[in-house]
C-alpha cells in the first residue's frame, strides 16, 4: 500500500524535557481503566466458576513452554495476576484480520519496499525476559522508577514480563543483526485510560550504520543517524496516514541520545505514538559493534491503530465481539471503525484513608482483578489530608460493558468485592 499524499502539518516541535522512558505517572495519575481476561488460544484451560472466560494453564511462546504456575505465584517476588497471565499468548500482532496485525503488516511493507527486505523481522520472541535484558542491557539505571514492582510485572526477582521491545536489542545485536524489527506484547503496571492498557504491543526498529555510510555525507555519525531516523519515521507516517497532524518532541531514554518522541493529534489531544533516538555507544560496544552508529525506535501499535482505524478505546482491541472483529479485513488499511451501541456507564464512589504504601497502580490492579474490562475508568475525585495528617482519597469507578447492559445487581456485587479487596489487599481504612 502506498500513500502518495503528504502530511498536512508535520511540525517540528522542541521541548527541553525530562519526560519519558517509562516515566508513566505524569499527567495521568488519577484516571485508569481495566481489562478482562479471555482467550482464544488453543491450550489447556481452567474454566472459572464465576462464568468468566477461561484462564490458560499452559501455553507455548517463542518456543518456550510456560505454565500458569511459572508466571503467577503467591510469593512476594511475584506480582503477576491471572488477568495478565491470560493475555500471554494472545499475540494480537500475529492476527492478520486484527487491527494490530493489519498495522504490523503495513509497517513491514514500508520497510520491505524502502530497504529492499534488509530488515530482519521477529514477532515471536518470548515476553518473559530477564531483568538484565529488560533493563541492564539497555542501560536503565539501578534506581530507575521503571524497575519498581509498582511499575513492572515481576515473575521473580530476576525475571519480568518485558515492559518494552527494547529488551531484545542487545541479544539481536550480539547475534549479528544490523537491521531488525521486533514486534511483541509488552506489559506494564500503569494508570490506565482510553489510551493506556496494562498489555499493549510495540514494534522496535533498529538500524546500524558503518563509518563509510556517514563519512561520505560530511556529517558526524550521530547527526547522520538522527537525520536518517527522522526521515525513516516521517516516511512511515506518510505511508500509514497520508495527512495527519504531528510533531517531534525532544525526549529522554537511557538507551538513546539524542532522543525524540512523535506525537499525533487525535481526539482533540496530542497523543504520543513512539519513542526513538540514536543508540548509546555503550550498547553497541557491549554487543560487538565497535565503530558503528545506530538508531532505534519503539512504536506503540495500539496508539497508531486507534488513529488509523478510528478506534476510540484501547480496550476494544481485546474484544471478541463480532461487531468489532468483523469490521476489519486482512491487508485493508482504510477502514474506519463504526462504534456499535454504547451501553450506559454506572458510577460507584469509594473513599478510604490511604497508608504509606498505597499506590494507584495497586488500586488499579485490585479493580481489574475483580471487574476486568467492565471497569472503564477509575478516577480520583477527592483528596484531602486532615489535621492528624491522615489522607483520604475518593475514587469514582465507572463500570460499563462495551458489549451488553449490566444489571444493578451485578454492579453492586462487583463494587462489594472491590471494597472488600481494597480493604484486605491494600490495607486501607474504608470510610
Ligand atoms: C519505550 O518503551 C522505549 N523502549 C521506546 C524506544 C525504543 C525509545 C527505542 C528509543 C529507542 P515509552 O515508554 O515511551 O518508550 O513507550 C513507547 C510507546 O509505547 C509510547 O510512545 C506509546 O505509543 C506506547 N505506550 C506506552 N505506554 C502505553 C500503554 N500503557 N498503553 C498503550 N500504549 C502505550
Ligand atoms: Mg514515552
Amino acid at each position: 500500500m502506498t500513500m502518495a499524499m503528504s502530511i498536512a502539518q508535520f511540525t517540528f516541535f522542541s521541548r527541553a524535557t525530562s519526560s519519558s522512558f517509562l516515566n508513566r505517572t505524569n499527567a495521568r495519575f488519577n484516571r485508569f481503566t481495566f481489562s478482562t481476561p479471555f482467550s482464544t488460544a488453543d491450550a489447556t484451560c481452567t474454566r472459572k466458576k464465576n462464568g468468566r472466560l477461561p484462564v490458560l494453564s499452559a501455553l507455548e511462546l517463542g518456543g518456550v513452554k510456560i505454565a500458569r504456575d511459572d508466571v503467577v505465584r503467591d510469593d512476594p517476588t511475584n506480582n503477576v495476576p491471572d488477568s495478565i497471565f491470560s493475555k500471554l499468548g494472545m499475540q494480537l500482532h500475529k492476527r492478520n484480520q486484527h487491527p494490530i496485525g493489519i498495522l504490523k503488516n503495513a509497517i513491514y511493507e514500508y520497510f520491505d519496499a524502502n530497504y529492499s527486505n534488509k530488515f530482519d523481522k521477529f514477532d515471536d520472541l518470548c515476553p518473559l525476559v530477564s531483568v538484565k535484558q529488560n533493563f541492564d542491557d539497555v542501560l536503565v539505571p539501578a534506581d530507575h522508577i521503571s524497575r519498581s514492582y509498582n511499575d513492572t510485572y515481576y515473575v521473580d526477582s530476576q525475571t519480568v514480563l518485558r515492559c518494552h521491545t527494547s529488551a531484545h536489542q542487545a541479544e539481536l545485536l550480539r547475534d549479528g543483526h544490523t537491521h531488525f524489527l521486533v514486534t511483541g506484547d509488552v506489559y506494564r503496571r500503569d494508570s490506565i485510560d482510553s489510551t493506556h492498557y496494562p498489555v499493549f504491543h510495540q514494534m522496535e526498529g533498529f538500524r546500524v550504520f558503518s563509518p563509510k555510510e556517514w563519512e561520505a555525507s560530511g556529517l558526524d555519525g550521530t547527526s547522520y543517524a538522527a537525520d536518517d531516523l527522522k526521515k525513516c519515521l516521517e516516511g512511515l507516517a506518510r505511508h500509514l496516514f497520508g495527512a495527519v497532524e504531528m510533531r517531534w518532541i525532544d525526549a529522554y531514554f537511557p538507551f538513546t541520545n539524542p532522543s525524540f518522541e512523535l506525537e499525533i493529534y487525535f481526539q482533540e489531544k496530542w497523543m504520543e505514538v513512539l519513542g526513538c533516538g540514536v543508540t548509546e555507544q555503550e550498547i553497541l560496544r557491549n554487543n560487538g559493534q565497535l565503530d558503528s552508529v545506530a538508531w532505534a525506535f519503539g512504536l506503540g501499535l495500539e496508539r497508531l491503530a486507534m488513529v488509523l482505524f478510528d478506534i476510540p478505546d484501547i480496550r476494544l482491541f481485546w474484544s471478541n465481539d463480532e461487531r468489532f472483529t468483523s469490521q476489519f479485513t486482512k491487508g485493508k488499511m482504510g477502514i474506519k471503525f463504526k462504534p456499535f451501541s454504547k451501553f450506559p456507564p454506572c458510577f460507584k464512589d469509594m473513599s478510604f484513608w490511604i497508608n504509606e504504601s498505597f499506590t494507584e497502580n495497586n488500586l488499579c490492579e485490585v479493580v481489574r482483578g475483580v471487574a476486568g474490562d467492565l471497569a472503564e475508568e477509575v478516577q480520583l475525585i477527592d483528596n484531602f489530608t486532615n489535621k492528624k495528617g491522615m489522607t483520604s482519597h475518593c475514587y469514582r469507578i465507572a463500570y460499563r460493558s462495551m458489549e451488553r447492559s449490566l444489571t444493578d445487581e451485578e454492579i453492586n456485587e462487583l463494587q462489594r468485592k472491590v471494597r472488600e479487596q481494597v480493604e484486605t489487599k491494600l490495607n486501607v481504612e474504608l470510610r
